[in-house]
């Protein structure tokens, strides 16, 4: 008999975040676990016990695999449910959502990231500001190359999402990383095709669903 899905998670977890979307996007039921990140959950053994890399998200499929990173989850999902698609039709197509995903999930995340913070304060004593200014500053580049990707995009992927005119990987990345963006006060200007799509993703309940605030463990 197959099982309920579990979603190890964190609330603020943007990694967290875009599952949280793609499970949402096709209505998938799951038990939503928590990792809380500021306390070191994810550090402590019963969690290590689980997750090899002792990061969020970590699925627990209804048959038991543990499956690690946000975008091989995601992909996972798409392929074991294949509707509605979370990639195009097309390789090409395919290509360029998986581009623009990873423009965010591996050039700006990783440079922003809990453990990535707190050694540049802990181990290289940068004090709040200069944290905070390396954090805006791979944000916002990464952002405006954002930008430039999307002000390129050829007809076919032209369209009210990231790629086309229904949400994509791409989207399940981009929503998380803006709110981060807000949340650490990054300047978001020059950017009206990414907002704007943005936008339009949170006008649909899946995405509202899938919000921090909206978690079970969501903290003001
Ligand atoms: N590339 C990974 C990133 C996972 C990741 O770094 N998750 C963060 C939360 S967004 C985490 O667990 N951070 C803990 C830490 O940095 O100590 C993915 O996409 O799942």
């Amino acid at each position: 008999m197959l099982g309920r899905m579990k979603l190890y998670n964190y609330f603020r977890s943007s990694a967290s975040f875009r599952v949280r979307i793609a499970l949402a996007l096709k209505g998938l039921d799951y038990e939503y676990l928590p990792v809380h990140l500021a306390r070191n959950e994810h550090l402590a053994p019963e969690y290590a016990a689980r997750s090899r890399d002792g990061l969020v998200p970590l699925l627990e499929t209804d048959t038991g695999l543990r499956l690690s990173q946000s975008m091989a989850i995601i992909e996972y999902l798409d392929e074991t449910h294949p509707r509605p698609a979370l990639l195009p039709a097309d390789a090409a197509g395919r290509a360029q959502v998986r581009a623009l995903a990873q423009s965010i999930a591996c050039e700006i995340h990783p440079l922003n990231n809990l453990r990535v913070l707190r050694y540049l304060v802990r181990d290289l004593k940068l004090d709040e500001d200069a944290k905070n200014r390396w954090y805006r500053h791979w944000v916002r580049e990464g952002l405006l190359a954002f930008e430039r990707q999307l002000a390129a995009r050829p007809a076919d992927g032209q369209g009210a999402f990231c790629w086309g005119d229904a949400p994509t990987l791409a989207d399940c990345c981009l929503v998380p990383q803006i709110f981060n963006a807000q949340r650490f006060d990054c300047d978001l200007s020059g950017l009206p095709l990414t907002l704007a799509v943005h936008e339009r993703c949170m006008a649909l309940p899946a995405f509202q669903r899938a919000q921090p605030s909206a978690c079970p463990d969501a903290e003001a």
